[in-house]
């Protein structure tokens, strides 16, 4: 008895010892490539074997790595689909995503990746990053400082990593005609910015923030960058007994000036957005409060909003409302395309596949005409479950076909112009003489007593929201 147990034991643990061998060493090269990539810098393979540019072959495509309804030159109301789009892959989910959460290890083994963050494994992943958006046809991406380079002891020493990563990205760019949508820096991560970082109560992180912003926006600037983000995931409070919120807002009114002057000083022409919310009492909670922001403090000229759906989920609003209310405030810049679970109140940044969303999306951009230099942004991670390399191109291939048709019904609703004559009728009680003196602003209390005297009770006309929805969905 007792040696069937031991030798059932003794079973047992050759088959862990196995099963951790397997599991424990990483891949560290594609199987083709066995023996050319000891060292990270040696990479010779593909990234992507066996997946080509991927092509648009239209809607009966059973093609998973095609575009059914995403095709790059067609023209839709004057403009190319891709200059509409400005479509953008996000390094940090893309290339730095591990599938990992609170509660479980990493999911995500890329055969390129070596269980590193040296400089070595930094170079080759931005090596798999061109070789990404090339074969997706995108003409963009978009990066946090510290997700392409490593973090060393010093400033200084960072700094270097991030300018040698910057050099690669710069000559891979022009070889493959792509271009930084926009640039940001990584102030939320580190545990120095956990009371925040430009709201910070410690000044010496005030100034560390000020620094890494200077670089993030000099590199941004070297490799052409269009736009740079603000996102302040840290800057807000817990509790307001200990917090001085004036002046908190204070700093970070006067960090965003210092912002605009070092981008003038180095001429960086693109343009700053802001991007507000994740979760928790944040100062930047959505559009509306964050154009009062710069409002405030003069700052409304020099920035745009970078609005984020799933962060528009977060601050009670759909991703419609935020892009409305940022358009009718002259401030539309950035979209980061993607969506949140609507059961789960947390930044769950899925790629969006929800086409009446993606409608109303453009039905926006549309009115906007475009948001050049501005443009969608997938900040859209694979879920913990998808782990196959193939999965990276088909999220980004859906979520690109989802705007797609996006535009496509937006366009339709346009051309066919019964929603916006269901809108115009609606308010057609102001398109005469005395709505016109109330839009001038010259029509007062006095003047409209004697009207309403004059006309009686108002004759109040149907709203025809069930009509708009059926208008709506006959686009779909
Ligand atoms: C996180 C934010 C972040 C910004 C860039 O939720 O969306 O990814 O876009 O710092
Ligand atoms: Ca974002
Ligand atoms: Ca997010």
């Amino acid at each position: 008895m007792t040696m069937k147990f031991g030798k059932i034991s003794l079973l047992l643990l050759s088959f862990t010892v196995f099963c951790y061998a397997v599991i424990a060493v990483p891949e560290t090269c594609p199987a083709a490539n066995v023996g050319k990539c000891g060292d990270p810098d040696d990479w010779e393979g593909e990234f992507f074997p066996g997946i080509y540019k991927i092509k648009y072959e239209g809607p009966s495509s059973k093609n998973p790595l095609s575009f059914k309804w995403y095709n790059a030159e067609e023209e839709i109301l004057g403009k190319k689909m891709k200059d509409w789009f400005r479509f953008s892959v996000a390094f940090w989910h893309t290339f730095r995503g591990t599938g990992g959460d609170p509660f479980g290890a990493p999911t995500k083994h890329w055969p390129w990746e070596d269980g590193t963050n040296s400089l070595s494994m930094a170079k080759r992943r931005m090596r798999a990053n061109f070789e990404f958006i090339n074969k997706l046809g995108v003409d963009f991406w978009c990066f946090h400082d510290r997700d392409i380079a490593p973090d060393a002891p010093t400033l200084e020493e960072t700094n270097a990593n991030l300018d040698e990563v910057a050099a690669l990205a710069q000559e891979l760019q022009t070889k493959g005609k792509k271009s930084v949508l926009w640039g940001t820096a990584q102030l939320f991560m580190h545990p120095r910015y956990m009371h925040g970082a430009a709201t910070s109560s410690e000044l010496e992180v005030y100034a560390y923030a000020a620094a890494q912003v200077k670089k993030a926006m000099e590199v941004t600037h070297y490799l052409g960058g269009e736009n740079y983000v603000f996102w302040g995931g840290r800057e807000g409070y817990q509790s307001l007994l200990n917090t001085d919120m004036e002046r908190e807002l204070n700093h970070l009114a006067r960090f965003f000036e210092a912002a605009v002057a070092h981008k003038k000083k180095i001429g960086f022409n693109g343009k700053h957005s802001l991007e507000y919310q994740l979760a928790g009492s944040l100062y930047d909670w959505d559009a509306a409060t964050t154009a009062n922001f710069l409002r405030k403090y003069g700052l409304i000229g020099e920035f745009k909003l970078n609005i984020e759906c799933n962060h528009a989920t977060l601050s009670g609003h759909s991703c419609h409302h935020e892009l409305e209310t940022a358009r009718i405030n002259g401030l539309l810049g950035n979209i980061d395309a993607n969506t949140g679970d609507p059961q789960v109140g947390w930044d769950t940044d899925q790629f969006l596949v929800d086409i009446q969303e993606a409608t109303m999306i453009m039905l926006s951009v549309i009115r906007n005409d475009g948001i050049a230099p501005g443009g969608f942004n997938f900040d859209a991670k694979l879920r913990r479950e998808s782990t196959d390399v193939e999965d990276l191109f088909i999220a980004h291939i859906v979520g690109m076909d989802t705007m797609a048709r996006g535009l496509r019904n937006a366009a339709k609703l346009v051309e066919d112009g019964s929603l916006a004559e269901l809108v115009r009728k609606r308010y057609q009680s102001f398109d005469t003489e005395i709505g016109a003196q109330i839009e001038a602003g010259k029509a007062d209390f006095e003047f409209l007593e004697k009207k309403t005297k004059e006309w009686g009770e108002p004759k109040v006309a149907s709203a025809k929201q069930e009509l708009a929805e059926m208008i709506f969905q006959s686009a779909m």
